[in-house]
């Protein structure tokens, strides 16, 4: 164990009231029940402040998409509200076992949510928070009402697809079937292969899964064959590149996260063959090394060269995939890279370049990656150093973005200046990681599930 982790490990043990000098089985069990008290109290305390961000949801935003915790009032992404907030904390609540909220946030889903509105929508965010959100519903709650739901929604969003590569338009018009949106990206073409992989499962309708994996195959094909590189932007109708940016930022980031779940989740080995070929590419182009720890930078698609040497809060997700995908030895490198830029001003910024360890956008839009490689990290090496990063990031977003009226993003780390703005996934995967970090491993079992992007659990079987 290296010298930064030894201290991480020891603070946290201290924390935990477990003594430097211990020795013998009765100590060993005793540090053990120190821990377990540490984490259930940890547990406990976030399960309070989902509840706190919950009820200001309630009391402000009741009945529309998201909250703004500072005006105390409400947004909607759209003309109609799609109530994404109690949709996307749904399953957070079920694994919290907060019951009560769960039956109202439930109630609010059936009674109000319908998709037959006249309304041009993001596939991909309404996939991930949305269809995301009601199959996870339907398989932790059971109630068919989810499913109907999901397959109606899934029958609007498909017709994104309807492009001659077969790989998706952006925007879809939920009434109309209308597509816009031309231009996309490796994230919005691949991100639906768990949702609509389960979709098939559950329905027994193989469409979803074939029309997902289409355009997966097509833009995995696409790659650079010498650097095996994807871009940034990519024009659906012509299969042409019109952004040449690699990296494992926004905007391709969840394309590779796809491909190994969609393995880990179906068994589906042709995603594990692309998952496999791509992380060598990831690795050989985009890894580098700066402060003795591992990075990752932005290259040029056909070079495979390093120009940016940019890394931010959504790269922050590669640690957990590396670890999903068995390579714990970077996973731990770059999950200490993470905590280093989230110490650097208390919260992680947006962007920063990490060879100079100068910021280059400071906002915290409350976002969850580097607690869901914790998460990971801590899951398969049960090495306190992780509790005491999870501690330190729950404890610092209490500390900078808990406002009167909820949980609220910073417009700069560098000053801590609030923003009128929760996000859905704020409930959906930062406090729902933080928690699964803490709490009894009893609460979910890690084996047998799979999350989407957006941290909602799939069952694990199949195809
Ligand atoms: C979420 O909606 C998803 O995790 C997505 O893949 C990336 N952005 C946000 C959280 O940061």
């Amino acid at each position: 164990m290296n010298k930064f982790f030894l201290v991480l490990s020891a603070s946290f043990l201290i924390f935990a009231g477990v003594g430097c000098h211990s020795s013998g089985n009765k100590n060993a069990t005793s540090s053990a029940d120190s821990i377990t008290a540490l984490r259930q109290r940890l547990a406990d305390s976030v399960k309070q402040e989902f509840s706190y961000a919950w009820d200001s949801y309630v009391k402000y935003a009741w009945g529309h998409d998201g909250l703004k915790p500072l005006s105390h009032s409400y947004f909607d992404w759209y003309p109609h509200s799609l109530v994404m907030t109690p949709l996307d904390g749904y399953d957070t609540m079920v694994l919290m076992g907060l019951t009560s909220k769960a039956d109202s946030a439930k109630r609010l889903i059936l009674d109000s949510l319908r998709f037959n509105y006249d309304m041009s929508v993001s596939n991909f965010e309404i996939t991930i928070r949305m269809l995301g959100g009601l199959l996870s519903a339907y398989e932790l709650d059971g109630d068919k009402k989810f499913l109907t739901l999901a397959t109606d929604l899934a029958n609007r969003l498909i017709k994104a697809y309807h492009s001659p590569t077969g790989m998706p338009y952006r925007f879809v018009n939920l009434k109309t079937g209308k597509t816009t949106g031309d231009t996309s990206n490796p994230a919005e073409i691949g991100t639906s292969l768990l949702e609509y992989g389960t979709l098939t499962k559950l329905t027994g309708d193989s469409i979803y899964y074939k029309t997902a994996k289409k355009a997966v195959v097509t833009l995995f094909n696409l790659r650079n064959k010498k650097t095996g590189l994807v871009g940034d932007a990519i024009d659906v109708n012509t299969g042409k590149w019109v952004g040449k940016e690699s990296s494992i930022s926004g905007g391709t980031d969840s394309y590779y996260e796809y491909l190994l779940k969609a393995w880990k989740l179906f068994g589906d080995q042709d995603c594990k063959r692309m998952w496999d070929s791509t992380v060598i590419a990831i690795n050989t182009h985009l890894a580098d090394t700066s402060g003795g720890t591992l990075w990752y930078g932005h290259a040029n698609m056909d070079t495979g060269i390093i120009n940016l040497p940019y890394y931010g809060a959504l790269d922050a997700f590669f640690g957990g995939a590396l670890a999903l995908g068995g390579d714990t030895t970077r996973a731990k490198s770059l999950q200490e890279s993470n905590f280093k830029m989230w110490e650097l001003a208390g919260l992680e910024p947006e962007v920063l370049n990490y060879r100079t360890m100068q910021i280059v956008n400071g906002y915290y839009a409350l976002r969850p990656e580097n607690l869901e490689s914790c998460y990971y990290c801590y899951h398969y090496t049960h090495n306190p150093e992780y509790l005491y990063m999870a501690r330190t990031m729950f404890q610092s977003i209490v500390r900078y973005c808990r406002t009167g009226g909820g949980y609220a993003a910073i417009k700069d780390v560098r000053n801590m200046t609030p923003d009128d703005m929760m996000e859905s996934y704020f409930l959906a995967e930062t406090l729902k990681y933080a928690y699964l970090i803490f709490a009894p491993a009893k609460t979910l079992d890690f084996n047998k599930v799979i999350f989407n992007t957006e941290a909602h659990p799939f069952k694990i079987s199949d195809l």
